[in-house]
């Protein structure tokens, strides 16, 4: 645990809460924790990705029943001539709270489940790996400005090292915007007279979109830059030459 009050911090309660209903929804498809072994950093948007694919199949299964009952419903109480009158039954007592409450058990059940995994993957994400990469970003209209640690700065285009957890410190000089980077399944406000943060874990070199998702003026849709992720050789090589060319320049390069 880290005692800067910066720093992002780990809240185990809600998250042991959110175990705690995962298991009492659905004790069978106990869910894995996100929090890896030591060493070992767990990829959010892997998490992410998991859980929209639990979410999919969830409400797939719970349509195709709810869509088959109905269509048994259908056809067995159609009318079978014109001006028919029914002649079922009013349901028992017993019978219209069973019918109310099971399918509201089995279902919410579901719901408690995906939703509590939901807050567990937001909690374990929420804990940023201690062996990261941290640049500090402040957007405005209509650009991502980025400086690292030894005061490089880069506009629209932020070069991260592979295989490093990038921990972002965000905040805003104008108005609200929403840094998201689709590839990583992470997007995060960043605010005037606030630091926000956002981390991701960039697995293989290549680049991906960044693009503003709050709106924030009339170019918010040109908002767009991109992370470029490298060989942590070449990352390294290209920070240091950036902080060279700094240098020179005549600021002070940390
Ligand atoms: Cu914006």
């Amino acid at each position: 645990m880290h005692s800067d009050q910066n720093t992002p911090r780990r809240r185990n309660r809600p998250a042991a809460w959110a175990g705690w209903l995962a298991a009492l929804a659905t004790p069978a498809m106990a869910y894995e924790p996100a929090t890896a072994a030591k060493g070992v950093v767990n990829d959010p948007a892997a998490g992410w990705d998991h859980l929209w694919h639990e979410v999919i199949v969830d409400i797939t299964v719970i349509g195709i029943i709810f869509a088959l009952v109905m269509a048994w419903f259908l056809v067995k109480y159609r009318a079978k001539a014109p001006g028919e009158v029914g002649t079922a039954k009013p349901l028992s007592l017993a019978g219209a709270i069973g019918w109310a409450v099971i399918p509201i058990f089995v279902f919410l059940s579901d719901d408690l489940y995906v939703a509590a995994n939901g807050w567990k993957l937001w909690n374990d994400y929420r804990d940023v790996p201690a062996d990261r990469m941290e640049v500090k970003l402040e957007s405005g209209m209509y650009s991502w400005d980025y400086t690292y640690a030894n005061g490089v700065q880069s506009q629209n285009e932020l070069r991260v090292p592979v295989g490093k957890p990038v921990l972002l410190r965000m905040t805003s000089r104008d108005t609200l915007h929403s840094h998201y980077i689709p590839d990583f399944r992470v997007k995060e406000d960043s605010m005037p007279g606030r630091v926000t943060y956002i981390w991701f874990l960039p697995k293989a070199a290549g680049e991906h979109v960044v693009t503003c998702a709050e709106y924030c003026g009339v170019e918010h849709s040109y908002m767009a830059g991109k992370i470029i992720a490298m060989p942590p050789a070449e990352f390294n090589a290209w920070l240091d030459k950036e902080a060279a060319k700094l240098a020179q320049a005549g600021k002070p390069a940390a």
